[in-house]
């Protein structure tokens, strides 16, 4: 990434057209923003006939004068070039940069549908912006995913899903291993099929801990905490003595991010942010000395430290669930504790009515957020009374319509956006 620099002026044509050419071939580069009344020494040091920009340096490297670098680039990285391969088009395009007017070759439709928050949108997005493709972030409602989710993922019906000019795949990893064989500039597949087939069998394990890291998520006492986490472990165990069990290496495949990382680094952020929200430790340097350099070797690097998730945001998203499983083990406890059919014993009274919608209301949360509040295991009285309550005839047929609810739910959220 930082293989390539360009020192210029945001406002000077010369620069933007350099800016256009990368961006259009998706090249990821290091913006150097110059003074024009105080240039940088090495800006000088570069272009010491001229002493201007734009100056593109590659690999140590430096160019200069626009038509050179663009020339350069389009040698260099042939892959969907801007200056098009057809004699006459070349010509044209010579034609209308001297003229000032570097034509925009349409730009391929990306869109990503997603949840910001998801480590599985986070691989796609990741690796989007590590090639530096632009694309169009849809940001899905959890609550109420568009009809385009669904239209475009009816098997699974859950993102993230990447449209590429109309066109819809699915499930993170092939999405992945697509963008990488339609741009294969920042390859992040070994082109060895053996180091392939390794770096593909550590993404699987990496997809293998989600049900570990689910765990701990659903984990309501300290028994169920340290049974996650020691699972959680042993994962982890299998990943920093077997896949990142290289001093010398700053990463998987050498000194770039590859597809390993893409796929381990985005669990490590979730298990990043319940160590906070849960208050414990399951990472470090003491018990996984390998695992944690190499994250953090990860977490430098600018495009991923500008595209992981927010962890206090996710944390305080992880704490709201934690707040209503406290509420809820009260009730569990000192109020449905009995056994009793209903609160009132055989018939319903104002306490049935009181928690009635609540609970509703968190089932239709749930169902929306895939997560498991009213677990049957986690709160046994709770449960059974919920469940002793729907089947009373009058409540049954009085309770709420749930997509109703949802959709009430989605203009509620909204208008609490709008006014924060
Ligand atoms: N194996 C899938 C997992 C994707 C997944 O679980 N997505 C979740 C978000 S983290 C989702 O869309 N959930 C919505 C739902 O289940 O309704 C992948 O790699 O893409």
């Amino acid at each position: 990434m930082a293989n390539l620099k360009l020192h210029g002026f945001w406002y000077s044509p010369f620069t933007v057209r350099e800016k256009w050419t990368l961006r259009l071939k998706g090249i990821p580069y290091e913006d150097i923003e110059e003074d024009r009344f105080n240039k940088s020494l090495q800006l000088l040091e570069y272009n010491p006939g001229y002493k201007r920009a734009p100056v593109l340096v590659h690999a140590g490297k430096p160019i200069c004068e626009y038509m050179l670098i663009i020339k350069c680039i389009d040698k260099t990285w042939p892959q969907n070039p801007p200056l098009a391969i057809d004699p006459y088009e070349k010509a044209l395009i010579h034609c209308s940069c001297w003229l000032g007017d570097l034509p925009t070759r349409s730009m391929a439709d990306i869109k990503l549908h997603g949840f910001w928050y998801s480590p599985f949108t986070v691989k796609v997005k990741l690796t989007l912006e590590l090639k530096g493709i632009p694309y169009e972030n849809i940001e899905e409602d959890r609550l109420n995913m568009s009809a385009q989710v669904f239209q475009y993922n009816p098997v699974y019906k859950r993102v993230p899903v990447l449209v590429h000019d109309g066109k819809p795949i699915c499930e993170s990893t092939i999405i992945v291993e697509y963008i990488d064989q339609i741009w294969p500039h920042y390859p992040l597949l070994p082109t060895d099929s053996y180091e392939r087939a390794l770096a593909r069998f550590w993404v699987k394990y990496a997809d293998d801990m989600v049900p570990a890291i689910g765990s701990l998520t659903q984990s309501s006492n300290d028994e169920e905490q340290e049974k996650a986490i020691e699972k959680i472990w042993e994962h982890l165990r299998v990943i920093e003595d077997q896949c990142f069990n290289n001093d010398v290496k700053k990463f998987f495949g050498g000194d770039t991010i590859n597809i390993v990382e893409i796929a381990v680094g985005p669990f490590l952020r979730c298990i990043e942010v319940l160590e906070e929200a849960l208050e414990v430790k399951v990472l470090g340097d003491e018990k996984f000395p390998h695992l944690q350099s190499w994250y953090n070797n990860f977490k430098d690097v600018p495009v991923i430290k500008e595209n992981l998730p927010d962890q206090s945001k996710m944390v305080a998203q992880e704490k709201a669930i934690e707040k209503i499983w406290e509420h809820l083990k009260v009730v569990e406890d000192q109020c449905f504790g009995d056994g009793k059919n209903v609160f009132g014993g055989d018939t319903i009274n104002i306490v049935d009515i009181a928690f009635g919608p609540l609970i509703t209301l968190l089932v239709v949360l749930e169902d929306a957020l895939g997560v498991k509040i009213l677990d049957d295991e986690k709160f046994p009285h709770l449960h059974s009374w919920y469940n002793n309550f729907k089947d009373v005839p009058v409540i049954k047929e009085n309770l709420p319509d749930q997509d109703k609810i949802v959709a009430f739910i989605k203009v509620f959220r909204e208008k609490l956006i709008a006014s924060s």
